[in-house]
């Protein structure tokens, strides 16, 4: 099932539904070698959203700002290598969404227990803003919000599922977006959380 969301924008419900346990299991592999944690917003808040990356490109915030970096800062070492299952996937769905030849670099991993959220917020520390974003779903159920261009145009509300994959490109790649504090629930798969996949293509 693809839906249009908006201009750049499309939404492949369940997508990634057949590969999930595979996901999660690579999920689990990646974050033994690099542990979700809590990172610091540059004005010294904890993020709700426990992360985690893998790739030859993590995604950082600590009281110095945002940027990508080739190591995890909490252990010294090269981010986990992105596992095959991951970049299949994500290459499946931005062929899907008429993005061909999408290379990501980076995949950051996101947590959400209940009450956690992320505010809206444009990604742009990547360097090449034609390259789309692809998110992946899994676990517990979240509502999305999609803004504008700007911070103050009213977001639109998208409840994303588990296995919902949505690739974000062109007039879209630049938009506020962010999701809502997240219920509690209890998922076969993955208990009471949701998980977020987004792969970067950041250098
Ligand atoms: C639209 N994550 O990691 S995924 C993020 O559910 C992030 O964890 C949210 O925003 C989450 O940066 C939302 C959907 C998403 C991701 C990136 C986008 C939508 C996007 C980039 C541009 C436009
Ligand atoms: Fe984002």
């Amino acid at each position: 099932i693809r839906e249009h969301l908006m201009e750049g924008a499309v939404v492949l419900r369940q997508f990634a539904l057949a590969d999930a346990e595979w996901l999660l299991n690579d999920i689990q592999r990646v974050t033994t070698q690099a542990p979700f944690r809590h990172m610091k917003t540059p004005g010294g808040h904890a993020m709700s959203a426990a992360m985690s990356c893998c790739g030859d490109q993590g995604w950082v915030t600590d009281t110095r700002g945002y940027r990508y970096q080739s190591e995890d800062p909490t252990s010294g070492q090269p981010w986990p290598a992105m596992p095959e299952s991951f970049r299949n996937l994500a290459g499946k769905a931005a062929v899907a969404a008429g993005f061909e030849g999408f290379e990501p670099d980076a995949c950051l991993i996101n947590r959400y227990e209940p009450g956690a959220k992320m505010g809206l917020h444009q990604d742009k520390d990547e360097q090449d803003f034609s390259q789309p974003i692809v998110s992946v779903s899994l676990g517990l159920p979240q509502v999305f919000q999609f803004g504008g261009l700007k911070r103050n145009e009213r977001p639109v509300r998208v409840p994303l599922a588990h296995g919902d994959v949505v690739v974000w490109g062109g007039p879209a790649r630049l938009r506020y977006h962010g999701v809502l504090t997240l219920k509690a629930g209890d998922h076969p798969l993955t208990g009471v959380c949701r998980y977020n996949l987004t792969f970067r293509k950041a250098r």
